[in-house]
């Protein structure tokens, strides 16, 4: 008999179509909005393969009452919203698509640094509300990004592409705080490893490149943005827990930091209401860090590839507990 797979939204055609070419039986959820987790658990009781999106929760309510799924495979590089925890101790490998938006992500962050550094969407709203009206020799003026330091929070792979963006673009010296140091990342962009309170101290354009955890969620807060410097632009493309929402709107009001570029917020989505949105300084996207058609079709092809691979000879393109796949 196929083995059933659930889509949990619509994504790139290639993983319906590659699944079903393996002979797999596949259900997608077709509407524009995610399943609530009722219907999650609901729908994932008749599959064994479950290929889910971030907005999934895949806590341990979900695991009681879907312990008998053989594989989760997201359609994310992170994979936060999944407690791989339970899903290791169930024996459930869990895949995910890393590489293929490192570029893309990389585009974000270099975009939403510059965007910010010349308040750029700051001015497009001025000329939305008809306030352009003459040259002005003093207003708004932004900073310049050659030769500034760029700080990168965790130096993977998209915070290796936004070092060698912000090199070869601007010849921003590099340096990072990471769990593990970064030979290749120190060798090709003579980046350097320094403390966190270091990278704070020193940087001019801070990064956040650094999965969420226990470690990370709500590290930017308060006390970290007062150790950063008053001319710092603080950018994060990586998750929103990571910061501290509200102590960031009151480090830009107080002049604690510069400003700030985010393509992720906490929470999400971001009221229309939220005061970082008139800020001069700041730029914001709604999480579109891998919303190039590239990308987003590369992770539909390595979501439904591990789920393939996996039945197929019991290994998988990218897992992150893959502890589970030797026993
Ligand atoms: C996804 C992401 O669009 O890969 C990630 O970790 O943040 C984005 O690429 C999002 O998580 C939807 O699954």
């Amino acid at each position: 008999m196929s083995k059933k797979v659930l889509i949990t939204r619509v994504i790139p055609s290639i993983a319906y179509d590659s699944l079903i070419a393996a002979g797999f039986d596949v259900t997608v959820w077709e509407r524009d909005t995610p399943m609530t987790q009722a219907q999650l658990i609901e729908q994932t009781k008749k599959v064994d393969a479950l290929l889910s999106l971030g907005a999934n929760k895949l806590n341990k309510e979900f695991f009681s009452a879907c312990n008998h799924l053989d594989i989760i495979a997201q359609f994310a590089v992170g994979y936060d919203n999944i407690d791989v925890a339970e899903a290791t101790r169930l024996g459930i490998p869990v895949g995910n698509t890393p590489d293929v938006l490192s570029e893309a992500t990389a585009d974000v962050a270099f975009g939403l640094m510059i965007a910010t550094s010349r308040k750029m969407f700051f001015h497009h709203k001025t000329i939305e509300r008809g306030e352009w009206k003459q040259f002005e020799p003093l207003k708004n003026l932004g900073v310049q990004l050659t030769g500034k330091t760029l700080g990168i929070f965790g130096m993977g792979r998209i915070g290796m592409v936004m070092a060698q963006r912000c090199q070869g673009a601007y010849n921003m010296n590099i340096i990072y705080h990471s769990r593990n140091r970064n030979i290749e990342a120190e060798k090709l962009f003579n980046a350097k490893w320094v403390s966190f309170d270091e990278l704070l101290k020193e940087s001019e354009v801070l990064s956040v490149h650094s999965v969420l955890s226990e470690e990370t969620q709500g590290l930017f807060n308060k006390s970290v943005f007062s150790k950063m410097r008053r001319s710092a632009i603080f950018i994060n493309t990586s998750r929103g827990g990571v910061h501290n929402e509200k102590d960031l709107i009151d480090a830009l009001r107080e002049g604690t930091i510069w400003g700030a570029g985010l393509d992720v917020t906490n929470p999400e989505p971001m009221k229309a209401d939220n005061p970082l949105l008139t800020m001069p300084n700041v730029a914001v996207l709604p999480h579109i860090g891998s919303a190039t058609e590239e990308a987003r079709t590369g992770m539909a092809r390595i979501a439904s590839g591990n789920i393939i691979e996996f039945y197929k000879t019991g290994k998988m393109l990218h897992c992150v507990n893959p502890e589970v796949l030797k026993n």
